[in-house]
This record gives C-alpha cells, sequence and structure tokens, in this order.
C-alpha cells in the first residue's frame, strides 16, 4: 500500500490523509478505552464493526438530508469522509437516564425521561469532558451561536431519525454522543456537518424486548463480551449475518471482505451555510 500520511490517532480511531484534498480515511481500531482511557483492550473485531454500523448510520442520516462528513466506506476498516475543523463540544442526547447522568442527579437507570434532555460537554480529555452550558461555550468560543444553533437542530434530528430506525430494528437508543466538525465553502462560507462515529462506542443501545445492553458498557462495567453485542446490533440493523462476522475471537476475513461498500448518495447537495456574525472577523 502507498505511503500514507498520518493526521492524527486517537483512542479508536487513526485518521490519515485522503485521496483528495479535503478528504480524510478514517481507520477504525480494534481499540477499547473506557473512562478515559483508564482502562483498555484490544478486542478483535470492534473496529470492522464499527465502521460498518457508523458508515450504515451516517449514510442513514445523508438520506434524510442531514449533513455529516460521511462520504464512503473504503474497506472493513476504513472509511472516506471529509476532512473538517473538530468543534471541541459533545452534544449529548438521552432518552433514558443511564451513565453520568443517574449519578449526577439520583436517577434509576432505565428510568424513561420526560422529554429528550440535550447536553453539552467541553471535549477535553484531561478534563475528563466536563458538563458545560451554553454561556460556557460562548464565553470562551468554543462555538458561537449560529453554530450552536446548527450543531442542536441536526442533534434533534439526528436523535429523532436513529430513535426511529433503532425501535424498527428491536432497539432502543437510550441516549448518544455527536460530534460536529466546521468545513468552510469555496466562498469562505461555513458548514456545520456531524463528524467522528456513530456506533455502540457512542451510543447507548439495548435490546427493546430483553433490555440487554449492546454497547461499549459491556466493556466499561464488564457486562459480556463487547463484540457480540456489538454483532447483534449490526445483524438486526441487517449489515451482518445472524452469526456476526467475528467467530471465536478472530474475524472471518471472507465474510467481511464480502460485505457490501456503503455509500453517501446526497453529499453535498444540502449543506447550510452558517450566516456571518456581524462584526466578527471571519475565518477563511
Ligand atoms: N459518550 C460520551 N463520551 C464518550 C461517549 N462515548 C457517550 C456514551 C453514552 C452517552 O455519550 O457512550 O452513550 C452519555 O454518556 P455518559 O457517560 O455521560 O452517561
Ligand atoms: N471514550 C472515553 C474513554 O475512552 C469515555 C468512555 O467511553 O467511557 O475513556
Amino acid at each position: 500500500m502507498a505511503r500514507r500520511h498520518r493526521i492524527y490517532e486517537g483512542k479508536a480511531k487513526i485518521l490519515y490523509e485522503g485521496p483528495d484534498p479535503g478528504t480524510v480515511i478514517q481507520y477504525f481500531k480494534d481499540d477499547a478505552t473506557a473512562f478515559d482511557a483508564v482502562k483498555k483492550a484490544t478486542i478483535a473485531g470492534k473496529g470492522v464493526l464499527n465502521n460498518r454500523i457508523s458508515a450504515h448510520l451516517m449514510a442513514y442520516l445523508e438520506g434524510a438530508g442531514i449533513p455529516t462528513h460521511f462520504l464512503r466506506s473504503i474497506n472493513m476498516r476504513e472509511q472516506l469522509v471529509r476532512r473538517v475543523e473538530v468543534v471541541p463540544v459533545e452534544v449529548v442526547i438521552r432518552n433514558v437516564a443511564a451513565g453520568s447522568l443517574c449519578k449526577r442527579l439520583g436517577l434509576k437507570e432505565g428510568t424513561p425521561l420526560p422529554r429528550p434532555l440535550l447536553e453539552y460537554y467541553f471535549k477535553n480529555d484531561a478534563l475528563h469532558d466536563p458538563l458545560v452550558g451554553e454561556d460556557h461555550i460562548f464565553c470562551f468560543g468554543w462555538a458561537d451561536q449560529y453554530e450552536m444553533e446548527d450543531m442542536t437542530h441536526i442533534a434533534w434530528r439526528v436523535n429523532d431519525r436513529l430513535s426511529g430506525l433503532f425501535a424498527g430494528s428491536g432497539l432502543r437508543l437510550i441516549d448518544m454522543k455527536m460530534e460536529f466538525g466546521r468545513i468552510w465553502g469555496e466562498n469562505g462560507e461555513l458548514y456545520i456537518v456531524l463528524a467522528d462515529e456513530i456506533s455502540p462506542d457512542t451510543c447507548r443501545i439495548w435490546d427493546a424486548a430483553t433490555g440487554e445492553k449492546l454497547d461499549k458498557d459491556r466493556f466499561r462495567y464488564d457486562l459480556g463480551d463487547l463484540v457480540e453485542g456489538y454483532q447483534k446490533v449490526a445483524h438486526r440493523l441487517g449489515l451482518v449475518p445472524e452469526g456476526g462476522i467475528i467467530e471465536g475471537g478472530s474475524i472471518n476475513e471472507q465474510l467481511a471482505a464480502g460485505l457490501g461498500v456503503i455509500e453517501a448518495t446526497r453529499v453535498g447537495r444540502h449543506l447550510r451555510a452558517v450566516p456571518k456574525p456581524p462584526g466578527k472577523p471571519w475565518k477563511g
């Protein structure tokens, strides 16, 4: 393979320079981390499953007119995405109480929320991604009012769409984390797109009938084999055969390689420029 320039290595992914300007290759590693990488493991097949699931969900959202960074899958571990400047704000939407919300407010896990709840976190590992309010975001300039409007609007739509898609597949979307990126157009106009990944690493997903946890909480709290949960999600979404593509800790390469290429068909047609804020210097 030709030498590629590595742009960045994170906990679960590596980013390489893409074939065209403005593109990046996202490589999904088999590494799992939790609690800010205090807990770590390498789990065969996790990268393949997350690449597959995320490509499917991003393409699905694109199809619904929601702007994402996703362009197409390349192979079982890689996908081509647009190059973005990451907004250092994570948006979490919760439908059911779980995780840090239960800890913070003393709620019982599994309690349906009166309505979906949207939260912001400052994306900063050293600070353990603290919960912040909108005014922190404006005060410290992590994003402006127009960007936040776009991010929030997209986040609600994503939660709506994915809750529906999952419900139709016997799955329950408990909560999810979204990241966003900035893209500058030819005339210096700014677009906000959904970025990073959407997978059982970034969502809590329960079996709708049994309540079985099928997401990264399996790894965080030693609830069972992680890949087994991820395979169930992929199977329910119609992406892999019933038995999955990982057997006894190793990938069935032939099955995995045979999975079709996922492509975003509507990419680029529906980006919406964020208007230039009055009196603010424009970045182009
Ligand atoms: N999340 C937040 N930071 C990293 C991730 N993956 C996701 C979790 C969960 C949701 O955001 O996977 O789906 C809320 O997490 P928490 O820990 O705040 O309850
Ligand atoms: N992704 C974060 C970490 O690696 C937090 C988590 O998912 O628990 O620590």
